[in-house]
């Protein structure tokens, strides 16, 4: 017999398939005769997340009895990916699972298969929530994450005569085993209505938002165990439910229909992500969805925090804020409202307080993307909201002008509202006053906030501003993900690089050791030949794992520059096409990610890539040298199986547009090499890595500057170029189009009129590089030395450095180690 503390958090295999079997009947409702496949994975689940909830409930009382001081990592994204495999290499018990496992007839592969992932999230920004969470949680950082819990996630995406079709994301279709709803933890958030404004018997001014609808936001716990340590944080996700009291007023009434159709509107708040990785269209429901989990974190802390203490003058030391990117911006205003209003708080307190607790961390470079909501909009959902941002401004402007008087221009520039068209809100310029900190992602990206973005705020307030280069987690991106290299590096250097990647420099002498190189070339292979047949059951297409794996994976967006990859393979097949006996090294061209549902373009160049793989894979010319194939329905499952076995990484966007990059980082750290430009944390990586490491090709951030202030004319590159010509003119002829010559024109002449991303400015460069790759290719044991020298030194770019950077140079947290329980 087991005690209740070993069938809860016992990790031997006898202990492990007693507590399975007891979750197989008692939570799932099963005898061993009916259970499938998926009754096994959830008792499976619960198992494991009863292990996590030991460790939750030991740190949340040693974080409650010493009153210690918390991060919040407000986020509208977390892409989390599966839970299982992670928390079962987390915990340590992945050998222990999979022999309990074996021993009652089951095979976990099979089980881990069973998982649907939560999609929550778009791309880069959510999955940088997740793996900070894995580090925060791993360095013993008391942290909360809180966020949407959507209904719907990124949509599913299939294939359809190479066109992209996107299908609804049914991730809690058969019930989530690693949530716990907290019924009892439910907020309420106002919209619309009015502000009325009275002077009280005191003479105190009185101020009241008396809104026309209200939301109930309810709590779902997700537990994120760390690695190889006894603490677990939470991550906790609202959703949004009809407040019943409003109801029961259109029920009283008579008004049933009414009463579902306030019950289902309410509910739509956090029924779909948008599926836009930049902020295009000002939809109403969006500025909802922000100020929805804002309100109910903030109440939620608001809540945590009076629980030891009676007033609220020192929140800002008991908790700090990271806002994720300007999506709970709308949170600076929220927190002023809940002191001022429904706590009597003096407005000077309320703002010093406000100030203290926010940080900023922005994404994104791009001026179009840069999240604007109009006045008018903004007031009629949240008016108490508009009139105190109004007020914001009047004393950050006031202070403006103090300083640099007359300068009306700089006083225009700095105001939270944009006057020029229709009246707007500048969200980054609410969180940038409202904050004590502002970052970015890489260095570059840092300096070219300061110094054009973000310019008349660094002058303001220069020592608001830092970098925080990206990270990723080595638990799901080496150690899950690639279980093969791991163990040889382990073997190697032992297991201390798990929790401190820098050890990875071990690696360095054995670059130059032939034995390990052909380990190294074992372990590569073999995840090759996964990937190929994945490959093959997803797309039908055969790939040789003897051949270059190029890998672009990532959201598809111009500035990404998805089409200057497939005008090199075009140029590769043009040049086997003049000489069938060209000599040309294999290679496996592989595309994935999604496409913005609305962004045409995007999607176009999607069914290019199909296009031409159709036409390149069939040809005989080719002979299987050249092949081209898009992975469907990227996602965090599918890059694991993707990362590994890539031996190039494509990292092409125009330099200053991708504000970091993280694929690149999980790429290089699988040991593949990058082709990359000089943008976002290409550069830092190519720094740590080497140059002699790193193919770096394109021009740079001034360079970009001068060909556009200098004008830019992509065709001329056309008309002096050969090569350039001729794939144009195929693009357009039906070639690639069975023949239809309208098919790719938006695409063909945006380039040749446009390219706003200097696509083919950027070509021939690209095109030098890439045979250059071709040519280390076929040295193998120099190639294998280069991308064991990657791994070797990619230590600095684990999420673990980034939460370090976090919490020395901005939230001043320390780490805490859970008491013993009971
Ligand atoms: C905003 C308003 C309305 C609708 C959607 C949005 C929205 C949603 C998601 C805007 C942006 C995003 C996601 C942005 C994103 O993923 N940015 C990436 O962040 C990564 C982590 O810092 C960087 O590595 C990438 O360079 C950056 O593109």
């Amino acid at each position: 017999t087991f005690t209740s503390n070993e069938i809860h958090g016992g990790t031997s295999t006898e202990v492990l398939k007693r507590s399975f079997l007891d979750n197989l009947s008692y939570r799932q409702a099963k005898f061993p005769a009916v259970a499938t496949t998926y009754d096994h994975y959830m008792a499976l689940a619960y198992t494991v997340r009863d292990r996590i909830m030991q460790h939750w409930l030991q740190s949340a009382s040693t974080y409650y009895e010493q009153s210690v001081r918390s991060l919040c990592y407000l986020s509208a994204e977390f892409l989390l990916g599966p839970h299982l495999g992670n928390n079962l290499v987390n915990l340590g018990m992945e050998s222990e699972t999979r022999q309990a496992m074996l021993e009652l007839g089951l095979d976990l592969d099979r089980l881990l298969a069973e998982e649907e992932e939560p999609g929550l999230g778009n791309g880069g920004l959510g999955r940088l929530a997740a793996c900070y969470l894995d580090s925060l949680a791993s360095l013993q950082i008391p942290a909360i994450g809180y966020g949407i819990r959507y209904e719907f996630g990124i949509f599913d995406q299939e294939l359809k005569d190479g066109w992209q079709v996107e299908r609804t994301d049914k991730w809690l279709r058969y019930g989530n085993p690693w949530e716990v709803a907290r019924p009892e933890i439910t907020f309420t958030v106002g919209f619309g209505g009015s502000v009325r404004e009275q002077v009280d018997s005191a003479g105190n001014y009185q101020v009241e938002w008396v809104p026309d609808r209200h939301v109930m936001g309810m709590a779902y716990d997700t537990l994120i165990g760390g690695y190889g340590v006894p603490t677990a944080n939470l991550l906790r996700l609202w959703q949004a439910q009809a407040s019943e009291s409003f109801d029961f007023q259109l029920f009283n009434v008579g008004d049933y229909q009414g009463a579902v159709l306030e019950k289902i509107a309410s509910e739509n708040i956090s029924k779909v992500l948008y599926p836009n990785d930049e902020a295009l269209q000002g939809k109403v429901l969006r500025l909802q969805q922000q100020y929805f989990f804002t309100s109910c974190a903030l109440q939620d802390m608001i809540r945590i925090y009076l629980q030891r203490s009676s007033q609220l003058g020192n929140l800002h030391e008991k908790f700090t804020v990271q806002l994720n990117d300007t999506h709970p911006a709308i949170g600076v205003a929220e927190l002023m409202r809940l002191l001022i209003d429904q706590h009597a708080m003096p407005w000077e307190l309320a703002w010093e307080i406000t100030r203290r607790t926010f940080a900023y961390t922005n994404h994104t470079l791009l001026p179009e993307a840069l999240e604007r909501w109009s006045v008018e909009l903004l007031g009629r959902l949240l008016p108490r909201h508009l009139q105190i941002i109004l007020e914001i401004n009047r004393r950050h402007l006031e202070g403006v002008r103090k300083r640099y008087p007359g300068d009306e221009e700089r006083a225009s520039r700095l105001s939270l509202i944009e006057e020029q068209g229709s009246r707007a809100v500048r969200m980054a310029h609410l969180a940038c006053v409202g904050s004590y900190s502002i970052n970015g992602v890489a260095e570059l990206h840092s300096r070219l906030l300061r110094d054009e973005v973000l310019r008349d705020f660094h002058d303001l307030t220069p020592e608001k501003f830092h970098n925080v280069t990206n990270g990723v987690t080595p638990r799901r991106f080496m150690l899950l993900a690639n279980p093969r290299l791991s163990a040889l590096i382990t073997h190697a250097i032992g297991d201390g690089w798990i929790r401190d990647l820098d050890q990875l420099h071990r690696l360095e002498p054995l670059a130059d050791d032939a034995a390990f190189r052909a380990e190294w070339r074992v372990v590569k292979r073999a995840v090759k030949e996964d990937l190929a047949e994945k490959v093959q059951q997803r797309t039908g297409i055969s790939v040789d794992p003897e051949s270059l794996f190029d890998v672009q994976v990532k959201r598809f967006h111009e500035y990404k520059r998805q089409h200057l990859n497939l005008l090199h393979i075009l140029s590769l097949y043009f040049q086997i096409k003049d000489n069938p006996a060209a000599d040309v090294t294999p290679r496996t061209f592989l595309f994935a990610g999604k496409a913005a549902p609305g962004y045409q373009m995007a999607k176009l160049i999607i069914k290019l890539i199909n296009s031409v793989g159709e036409v390149v894979n069939g040809d005989s010319d080719v002979n299987g040298r050249l092949r081209v194939a898009f992975f469907p329905d990227f996602n965090v499952k599918n890059g694991q199986w993707i990362y590994p076995a890539a031996d190039l990484s494509e990292q092409i966007s125009t330099a200053g547009k991708e504000a970091s990059g993280t694929g690149n980082m999980k790429l290089s750290m699988n040991g593949a090499l990058t082709i990359g430009t000089l943008d976002g944390a290409n550069i830092e990586i190519r720094d740590h890595v080497g140059p002699e490491n790193f193919f770096c090709f394109g021009m740079t951030v001034e360079e970009v500057a001068s060909l556009q202030a200098a004008g830019y004319d992509p065709g001329s590159l056309v008309r002096d170029n050969a090569d350039l010509s001729r794939i144009m003119h195929r693009l357009s002829d039906g070639t690639f189009s069975r023949g239809d010559t309208e098919l790719f024109r938006p695409l063909v002449e945006n380039l040749q009129y446009h390219d706003p991303f200097f696509v083919l400015a950027d070509f021939s460069s690209y095109v030098e590089r890439q045979r250059e790759v071709s040519a280390a290719f076929q040295d193998r044991e120099v190639w294998t030395q280069k991308s064991i020298l990657n791994v070797a030194r990619m230590g600095h770019f684990s999420s673990d450095r980034s939460i370090r950077d976090y919490c020395r140079e901005i939230w001043q947290i320390d780490a805490i180690q859970p008491n013993g329980f009971n």
